[in-house]
C-alpha cells in the first residue's frame, strides 16, 4: 500500500483529536476532520453525526486512510454507547469499504482488557493477545470495535491497527498513569507507524511511552515501527509523593481499568 497522505481524522474536535491535529501534520498527512461539534478556525471540517451515513460517506471519499477517534470516551448508558460507538464505527466502516479506503486505525481502548489484574512489579507483561474482558459498556463497544476490525479484513480486505489506548495526555495525573501513559508525541509516532506499516492486515497493540512501570507487551506497535521516545517516570516522584504506591487491598488499584472498574466516569464530562 502506497503511503497515506490524506487522512480523515474523525473526533477531531476532542481532547486527542486536538493533539493529534497539531502533531501529526509534521509528518507530512493533509487532515481532513470529522466531528459532532464544530472546530473553532476549521471551517472545512465536517460537522456530523457518525449516524449520518451519507455524511461519513462523503467525508471518506478520496481520502487514503481514517484515523477513527470519534465517539464516546467515557462510560454511559447501553442506548448511547449503541448509537455512537457501535452504530457509528459500523457506519464508518461501511462507508470505507463503499468507497475504497484501505486502511483504518482505530481508537480502542486499555478498557477492552479493564479487568484484567494489573500485573505487579516484575509479573509477566499483558500480551495483546490476553483475553478481553471489558470493564464497562464503553469498553464492550471497544471490544466490538476490535471484532469490527477483524471482520472488515476477512470479508472486504479493509486493514486496520486497534490501538488499545492507555491514557494520551500532556501529562500522567495518576500513578495509575505512570503504567498506562501515552505522551502526545508518542502517539503521533504511533498513529504514523501503523498508518504507514505494511501488510497490517488486522494488528492489535498497546498505545503508551515507553513507561519504567509499563503493564503490557509492546511488541506488536514495536513491530509497525513504533519506538516511543517518552517514559513517565519523570513524574513519579510527586505523583507518587501526593497518592502513595498503588494499594494491592484498593479494588480501583488492582485491574487494569483502575476506576473504571469501580467508579466509572460518565459521559458527558
Ligand atoms: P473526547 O471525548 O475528548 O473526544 C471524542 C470526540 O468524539 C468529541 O469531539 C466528540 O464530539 C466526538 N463524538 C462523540 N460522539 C460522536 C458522534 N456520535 N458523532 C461524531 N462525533 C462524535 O475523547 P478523546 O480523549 O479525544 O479520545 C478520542 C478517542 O480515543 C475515543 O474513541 C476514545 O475512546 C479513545 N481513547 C482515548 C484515550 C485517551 O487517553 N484520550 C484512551 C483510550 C481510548
Ligand atoms: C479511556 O479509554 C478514556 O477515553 C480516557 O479518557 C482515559 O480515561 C483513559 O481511558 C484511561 O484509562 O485513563
Amino acid at each position: 500500500m502506497p503511503a497515506p497522505r490524506t487522512v480523515l481524522l474523525t473526533g477531531a474536535a476532542g481532547g486527542l483529536g486536538t493533539l493529534m491535529r497539531g502533531l501529526l501534520p509534521a509528518y507530512g498527512y493533509d487532515l481532513r476532520l470529522f466531528d459532532l461539534v464544530p472546530i473553532e478556525g476549521e471551517p472545512g471540517a465536517v460537522t456530523a453525526d457518525l449516524g449520518d451515513r451519507d455524511a461519513l460517506r462523503e467525508a471518506v471519499r478520496g481520502v487514503d486512510a481514517v484515523i477513527h477517534l470519534a465517539g464516546i470516551s467515557l462510560e454511559a448508558s447501553f442506548d448511547r454507547i449503541l448509537h455512537a460507538n457501535i452504530e457509528g464505527t459500523y457506519n464508518l466502516y461501511e462507508a470505507a469499504r463503499e468507497e475504497g479506503v484501505r486502511r483504518i486505525v482505530f481508537a480502542s481502548s486499555n478498557h477492552a482488557i479493564g479487568y484484567t489484574p494489573r500485573p505487579a512489579p516484575g509479573d509477566p507483561l499483558i500480551p495483546v493477545g490476553t483475553p478481553r474482558r471489558p470493564d464497562t459498556f464503553y469498553g464492550l463497544s471497544k471490544s466490538f470495535g476490535e471484532d469490527l476490525a477483524q471482520f472488515y479484513w476477512d470479508k472486504h480486505g479493509v486493514e486496520t491497527v486497534s490501538v488499545r489506548i492507555g491514557s494520551c495526555f500532556m501529562e500522567p495525573t495518576s500513578v495509575r498513569m505512570l503504567s498506562v501513559w501515552m505522551s502526545p508525541g508518542d502517539g503521533a509516532r504511533l498513529f504514523h507507524a501503523a498508518l504507514t506499516a505494511e501488510d497490517v492486515e488486522h494488528t492489535v497493540v498497546y498505545g503508551s511511552s515507553a513507561n519504567t512501570r509499563l503493564w503490557w507487551d509492546l511488541s506488536t506497535a514495536r513491530a509497525l515501527g513504533y519506538d516511543p521516545q517518552d517514559d513517565s517516570e519523570q513524574y513519579a516522584a510527586g505523583l507518587v509523593a501526593e497518592h502513595g504506591e498503588l494499594d494491592e487491598e484498593n479494588p480501583e488499584h488492582a485491574r487494569v481499568g483502575g476506576h473504571f472498574v469501580t467508579n466509572p466516569p460518565l459521559w458527558p464530562h
